[in-house]
């Protein structure tokens, strides 16, 4: 998740070698490659009631207040600065991004094709293909119902470094818009306060790793770098033509509100680790793949190093390429499914990298919560994700990956046999929600003499919304989708 202002983010110089794609940074929306700026981001999913009046204010005054990547990318340096001189005020620094869904294109330019199953299915048609809990009929049993029910044609996504700056904007938002729009669904999230600042709820530093784009980034040791096309159309990468012109400079945004049972999750922790004679910060971090303090269990594999997450030169300078034995890091740990590095070779794996820009959401612990080892007010992640192809990034990962025991393939005991690698025990759905297990839970560093077996008896990330999203550029929200 890059909730902004990650210490990549602050340190990261704008890098072009010759020959890079040159990006049109004043077009594409600034959540997409870089993240909005954000200590609040309020998602306001909206209907659309009046087509025309709903095109007259986009074309007048919404695309001109969309925070590009351009003023992203300035309003980094800008804080950096700040940083530096040991200022830590909070600027109001409102950002404004738009996407719609397939059926928000439909009303606005009838028949656009983008060329995407996924995203003209819709989240919702797509839930039982990702393993979300769903009834006899494919609808999903565990989602809020203003997503099951309800028409979304879009979303706004209004951040702020204030709750106030976020309110504002949105009463100036939904004041241009009037009768045009109606609201469907309007929930805000916030990063954690003091130190668990950039730490999702289970207690893990997030936006650590993060895809390098060319044209845009100089890499950290051990940043993939990619071509941008991967996550913006119009540039070398796999497309090498948008389907539509005016879908230049946009992206496919992912968006899921995922449900993180904390407390029950911690409880198992405890539990499990009990139960295999080892330490629960421990397993923790082999279940992630990095101990809470972002540093990688590859690099630092049986103590932790608080020094090592927070350094973008050394936390992503890993391949796995030398733990073929899952002694430093378990094959089937969360950023080892979602990103296995060298474990595959790069033509498999680069098609299915996503950029991820998402906050957590709810209220930290309450002592009752604590006590009881219960869950009793909803909080996780809004997880959001962007990409060129919903099918080959986002449910890719999710479904191929995460979901499928099997993967990574052609791993081996050092007796010879196969490794069933298992589940990817944070994000790993199995149909029908039954228990999932995961290889090696164990530390066997640095002898390699142990074996283990990682038993789930529930999901402790439960899915309750989701949308498809097509992330346009200003351009084309001047143009194509107001005209
Ligand atoms: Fe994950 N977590 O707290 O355990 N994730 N994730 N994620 N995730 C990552 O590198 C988490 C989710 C990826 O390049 C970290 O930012 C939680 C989904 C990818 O090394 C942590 C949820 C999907 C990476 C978490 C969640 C992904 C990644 C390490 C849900 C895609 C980068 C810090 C509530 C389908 C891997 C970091 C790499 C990293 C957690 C969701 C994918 C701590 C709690 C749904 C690609």
């Amino acid at each position: 998740m890059s909730e902004a202002l990650t210490p990549q983010q602050l340190q990261k110089a704008p890098g072009t070698q010759p020959g890079d794609p040159k990006l049109d940074l004043d077009q594409i929306q600034g959540d997409v490659l870089i993240g909005l700026q954000k200590f609040f981001e309020r998602f306001v999913f909206f209907a659309i009631q009046d087509a025309p009046a709903f095109k007259a204010a986009l074309r007048q005054d919404l695309a001109k207040r969309i925070t590009t990547t351009r003023e992203v990318h300035q309003r980094e340096f800008d804080l950096n600065a700040l940083k530096i001189q040991g200022k830590r005020d909070r600027l109001p620094l409102i950002g404004l991004n738009l996407g719609f869904t397939a059926e928000g294109i439909g009303l606005l330019v009838p028949g656009a094709d983008l060329g995407d199953p996924s995203f003209a299915n819709g989240a919702k048609k797509q839930a039982a293909a990702l393993n979300d809990p769903v009834d006899g009929q494919g609808n999903p049993t565990t989602w809020l119902a203003a997503f099951l029910n309800a028409t979304i044609h879009g979303v706004f996504l209004v951040t702020g470094g204030t709750a106030s700056a976020v309110q504002e904007e949105f009463d100036r938002i939904t004041g241009l818009l009037g009768h045009a729009i109606s609201v469907v669904y309007d929930e805000t999230g916030q990063s954690r306060p003091g130190l668990e600042r950039g730490h999702e709820h289970f207690g893990w530093l997030d936006g650590v790793s993060q895809p390098g784009i060319k044209g845009l980034s100089d890499p950290f040791p051990g940043q993939q770098l990619l071509d941008p096309g991967f996550f913006v159309f119009g540039y070398p990468g796999p497309t090498a033509a948008p389907p539509l012109p005016w879908m230049r400079n946009g992206a496919f945004m992912v968006f899921r509100r995922l449900q993180q049972l904390v407390p029950e999750f911690h409880q198992f922790l405890v539990t499990e680790a009990n139960d295999q004679g080892m330490d629960s910060v421990l397993l923790g971090g082999r279940l992630v793949g990095r101990w809470q303090s972002g540093a990688p269990m590859e690099l630092t594999p049986l103590q932790d190093d608080s020094t090592l997450g927070p350094d973008p030169q050394r936390n992503n300078n890993f391949d796995f390429a030398d733990d073929q034995g899952e002694r430093r890091c378990p094959f089937g740990a969360h950023i080892r499914k979602t990103n296995p590095r060298k474990d595959i070779p790069e033509q498999f794996l680069d098609p299915h990298r996503i950029i991820r820009a998402g906050i957590p959401f709810g209220p930290e612990l309450s002592t009752a919560e604590q006590q009881g080892d219960a869950t009793e007010q909803e909080r996780g992640l809004m997880f959001v994700c962007y990409q060129t192809s919903i099918p080959e990034q986002f449910e890719f990962v999710q479904n191929k990956w995460a979901n499928n025991p099997g993967f990574v393939p052609g791993k081996h005991h050092p007796d010879g046999t196969v490794v069933s690698v298992g589940f990817d025990p944070i994000i790993g759905q199995n149909a029908g929600g039954a228990p999932r297990t995961t290889d090696e839970p164990v530390p066997n560093y640095p002898t390699g003499n142990v074996r283990s077996t990682l038993h789930e008896p529930q999901n402790f990330i439960v899915p309750t919304a989701a949308a498809y999203c097509f992330v346009p550029s200003i351009a084309a929200l001047e143009n194509e989708l107001s005209a």
